[in-house]
C-alpha cells in the first residue's frame, strides 16, 4: 500500500465533500446514511432469484454487483425487464447497481457493447468496470459513449401522437434509429403546426378550414413513413411534445404498483454513470503487474469525470489530490466460530479470501464485495448484516 494517504483517515462524509465524480460523491453520502460500506455480488442462477435476493439484501447493501450473461431469464425489456426491476429495487433501498462486465476491446466495440446490443447495460448499472489491458483509449471512448447517453437521456423527449402514427414495439432499435424517429416526430410536429396555422389564416367566412393543397398532403404522408412503417391514416389529430428533466435512475420504469418507493434520507442517484477500473484482481496467480496497475491509476487521474476508482485489492490513492473510491472482491469471513479476523481458504478454483478487517483496516479498501459468502448462507439477510457490521467496524478502525 503507498504511504498513509489522506483519504484513508477521513470519514466517507468528509470524502462525499471533494470526490470528483459525482456518483462518488453520492455513493460516499449514501454509506454513510446506512453505515455500510458492503457490496453484494448478486451471483445466483435465475433473474427471479436475483431480484429476490436484492430486495431482501437491499437493506444492508450501497452496492449490487452483477455479471448479467450469468443470470439465466434476463428479461431485456428496457421499461419492464430484469435491469429496469434491479433500477427500481436500488431506489427503494438505496443501492447503487455495479455490472461487472470487465469490458476489453478496441474502444468503438466497447461504446458499443456499453450502450446498445441486447443488455444495455449503460440504461440500468449506474457503475461498470473496465480492464484496461486494450489500452487507455478504451477508457476515453467509454467515457465519451456516457457523455454521448447522458446528454441524450437528461432531456427526455416525450412524443404522443394519437392518429396516424406507426408506434414501435421493437426494444432492438438502435440509438441512430430511435434519433432519427425522435427527430422526424419533430418535424412532423413543426409541419403540423404550420399546417394548424396556415389553416387558422385560411379560414372562410363560416369559420371552416380550407382543404389542404395536393403538396401540403403529400407532406403529411411523407412524415408518416418512418422506417418503412406507414400509418393507414394520414391525418394526425393529435401530435404533443415537451422536454422534461429526466430523474435517475428512473431510466427504466417499471408499471409494476409500488416500483416508485425511493429510500428516506437522501435523493435518488445522480443520472451519471461511472467506471471502475479493473486495476488487481483476487485471484491466484493473477498475471496484472505493478505497471498494469500504474497505468490504471493514470488513466482513472485522465478520467477523473468518469473514472470512480478502482476494483483493486489496496488502497491506490497515492497523489494529494486523489479522491477516488476502491471496492475489493475475494472477502469472506471465517465460519462462525473461529477466530474473526483467521485466515480464509479460497474456493479451489484460484479465488483467495480476505477477511473485511484486512482489506478494510490493513489495506485501505473502502467497499468489500461479497459473493457466496452471503448468497451461500442459509439466510443472506441475516449473514449481509453480519458482513455490514464487521465491514463497517474495519472502518472505524481505520479512521481511530
Ligand atoms: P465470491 O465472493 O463468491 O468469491 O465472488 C466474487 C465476485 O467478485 C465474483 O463475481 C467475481 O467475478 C468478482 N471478482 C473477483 O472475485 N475478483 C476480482 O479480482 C474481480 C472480480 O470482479
Amino acid at each position: 500500500m503507498a504511504d498513509r494517504h489522506i483519504t484513508l483517515s477521513q470519514p466517507f462524509a468528509e470524502r462525499a465533500k471533494t470526490a470528483s465524480h459525482p456518483l462518488t460523491r453520492y455513493l460516499f453520502r449514501l454509506m454513510d446514511l446506512k453505515a455500510s460500506n458492503l457490496c453484494l455480488s448478486a451471483d445466483v442462477n435465475t433473474a427471479r432469484e436475483l431480484l429476490t435476493l436484492a430486495d431482501r439484501v437491499g437493506p444492508s447493501i450501497v452496492v449490487l454487483k452483477t455479471h448479467y450473461d450469468l443470470i439465466s431469464g434476463w428479461d431485456y425489456n428496457p421499461q419492464t425487464g430484469t435491469g429496469a426491476k434491479l433500477a427500481a429495487l436500488a431506489r427503494k433501498h438505496g443501492f447503487l447497481i455495479f455490472e461487472d462486465r470487465k469490458f476489453v476491446d478496441i474502444g468503438k466495440t466497447v461504446q458499443m457493447q456499453y450502450t446498445a446490443g441486447t443488455a444495455r447495460i449503460i440504461e440500468w448499472a449506474h457503475i461498470t468496470n473496465a480492464n484496461i489491458d486494450a489500452g487507455k483509449d478504451m477508457v476515453r471512448a467509454m467515457a465519451e459513449a456516457a457523455a454521448k447517453w447522458k446528454e441524450r437521456i437528461n432531456y427526455e423527449v416525450r412524443t404522443s401522437v394519437t392518429v396516424g402514427t406507426p408506434v414501435s414495439d421493437q426494444f432492438d432499435e438502435s440509438e441512430e434509429q430511435a434519433q432519427a424517429q425522435a427527430q422526424q416526430q419533430l418535424q412532423s410536429q413543426s409541419r403540423q403546426q404550420q399546417q394548424q396555422q396556415q389553416q387558422q389564416s385560411q379560414r372562410d367566412d363560416k369559420g371552416e378550414p380550407q382543404r389542404l393543397d395536393a403538396q401540403e398532403e403529400q407532406h403529411q404522408k411523407d412524415d408518416q413513413d418512418v422506417d418503412g412503417r406507414k400509418g393507414s391514416i394520414v391525418s394526425v389529430t393529435t401530435v404533443t411534445q415537451s422536454f422534461e428533466p429526466a430523474h435517475s435512475p428512473r431510466l427504466s420504469k417499471t408499471n409494476e404498483e409500488g416500483d416508485d418507493a425511493v429510500f428516506p434520507g437522501i435523493e435518488e442517484a445522480p443520472v451519471d454513470r461511472g467506471l471502475l477500473l479493473l486495476a488487481q484482481m483476487s485471484s491466484k496467480g493473477c498475471l496484472m503487474t505493478k505497471n498494469y496497475t500504474q497505468a490504471c491509476v493514470e488513466a482513472a487521474r485522465e478520467h477523473k469525470d468518469f473514472v470512480m476508482g478502482f476494483v483493486s485489492q489496496e488502497a491506490l490513492n497515492s497523489a494529494p489530490d486523489d479522491t477516488f473510491i476502491h471496492m475489493t472482491p475475494g472477502c469472506k469471513l471465517p465460519p462462525p466460530g473461529e477466530e474473526e479476523n483467521g485466515p480464509v481458504e479460497g474456493d479451489g478454483l484460484g479465488q483467495q479470501y480476505n477477511t473485511p478487517d484486512k482489506l478494510i483496516n490493513v489495506c485501505g479498501t473502502d467497499i468489500v464485495i461479497v459473493g457466496r459468502g452471503i448468497t451461500g448462507a442459509g439466510d443472506p439477510p441475516s449473514e449481509a448484516e453480519r458482513y455490514r457490521r464487521k465491514a463497517w467496524k474495519a472502518y472505524l478502525a481505520r479512521l481511530a
